[in-house]
């Protein structure tokens, strides 16, 4: 079988090994007294998702959470990346706290640190209650406001005993996949709803810093999602769609959080839909940060299309494609962590997402999955040794869970779960990771 050989040998003493999932994709989302979310919403709605499935039930990690601390334990990583959801901790977005929710994850963070795990807290991991989407979700400026209040009553609970936290899970996701694209909630495909998104979020963002901050929380950074824009071809103007690509994907959320801009070439196409007065937040959305976190998964190849603004279309490349058609491609997290270096410089970096689905069952080796971990962490050990402040990695995912408008079928776990029985069963790779791990 397939080994891991860039294990943690291989690494600098320091660096830490993780497993991540989120709340809405695990939890069992009817359980407990949360809210209704905009993904019940979006997933009740024909056609959006497969077989439209919803996370009312997931893992029903809220019941295994106990097991699941043990496995991410055995398996000899260091931190567990975990979100909590705004709707289970506040039902209606504002308001009411449901005290069953906050008890779950006052547990849930005291049984991380009884197994010597570090708690990474994300805020924000794309279950907005219902009741704030009904009043235009992140369309809305005065989201910025009810989030800051949501981090406030959150963190006053458990943010004495996070190792660290990040506000929004994957800005471009909230903001572009939902409300251009419209492949995620709510849906939207519509430009002025996708520049005040773009905007929003990340005003959102900087104000739950400065409250953060203020409780005097340390540790604090942003989870960006990158993915390589590649020219579909050679001409001038499939490199332009390429860097236009790039400018919406990876360069916006960065370009704001870090830097207090946003990029111009993204600017020329959202400006007029922007809401006014912009320019006067970037200050807020540029907080101190203490690290930054990459989620990565694949390159796309992308080529000029005679359309409105950013006038591209997405293709597929050649090479080898996971379960969810994306081309597999570490050449990517190695261009990556060099690009996010130049805006952060000596800023630690964390590898916050990567990992990939395949059609796994229990009985078979999930031998392209160990590949996969494999080629990335070699990706992200050459950086190193180029001088990147590459200071962990952590595995999407724990265990294979809701994979959002895709449903159930795509299977990213280290942890195969029968999603009748529930049953959980660590795959090849888990096994894999365990021994590359291993300290001896
Ligand atoms: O499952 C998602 C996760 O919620 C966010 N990052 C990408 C993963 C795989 O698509």
């Amino acid at each position: 079988m397939t080994d891991i050989t860039h294990g943690r040998a291989h690494f600098p003493q320091d660096f830490l090994f993780g497993v991540a999932t989120s709340a809405y994709q695990i939890e069992g989302h009817a359980q407990g007294g949360a809210g209704r979310t905009h993904w019940d919403d979006f997933a009740a709605t024909p056609g959006n998702v497969i077989r439209a499935e919803d996370g009312a039930r997931a893992c029903a990690h809220l019941e295994h959470w106990q097991a699941d601390l043990d496995l991410i334990r055995d398996g000899g990583f260091d931190i567990y990346r975990f979100s909590a959801s705004w709707a289970r901790v506040m039902p209606e977005g504002r308001g009411a706290v449901n005290d069953a929710g906050l008890d779950f994850y006052d547990r849930l963070v005291d049984g991380m640190l009884e197994r010597g795990l570090k708690p990474a807290l994300t805020l924000y991991h794309w279950e907005l209650p219902s009741p704030l989407a009904d009043l235009g979700g992140w369309r809305n400026r005065d989201i910025a406001g009810w989030f800051a209040d949501y981090t406030e009553i959150l963190c006053r609970r458990i943010g004495d005993r996070v190792w660290s936290t990040a506000p929004i899970n994957e800005p471009w996701c909230v903001a572009w996949l939902s409300h251009f694209l419209g492949h995620h909630a709510p849906g939207l495909r519509d430009i002025r709803a996708a520049a005040r998104a773009m905007h929003h979020v990340g005003l959102a963002h900087g104000r739950a810093m400065q409250v953060m901050r203020a409780l005097g929380m340390g540790n604090l950074g942003a989870v960006c999602n990158f993915e390589y824009a590649l020219p579909f071809s050679d001409s001038p103007d499939d490199h332009a769609a390429a860097q236009r690509y790039d400018g919406i994907y990876n360069r916006w959320f960065l370009g704001a959080m870090v830097k207090g801009d946003y990029p111009a070439d993204v600017l020329e196409g959202l400006a007029p839909h922007m809401p006014t007065g912009w320019q006067d937040d970037m200050a807020t959305i540029r907080q101190p940060l203490d690290w930054l976190g990459l989620n990565y998964y694949t390159c796309k190849r992308i080529a000029h299309a005679d359309q409105p603004w950013p006038h591209l279309s997405e293709h597929v490349g050649d090479l080898p494609l996971t379960q969810m058609g994306w081309e597999i491609c570490p050449e990517g997290l190695h261009h990556f962590l060099h690009f996010v270096q130049s805006y952060t410089g000596d800023l630690p970096l964390y590898v916050t997402e990567n990992g990939m689905a395949n059609p796994d069952s229990p009985d078979q080796p999930d031998e392209a999955r160990i590949a996969y971990l494999n080629d990335h962490l070699a990706a992200a050990h050459r950086a190193i040794a180029e001088g990147v402040p590459l200071k962990g990695y952590i595995v999407w995912s724990l265990m294979d869970n809701y994979e959002w408008a895709l449903g159930y079928e795509k299977r990213f776990g280290l942890v195969h779960v029968d999603f009748d029985s529930l049953k959980r069963s660590p795959k090849a790779s888990y096994h894999a990771l365990r021994a590359a791990l291993a300290r001896n």
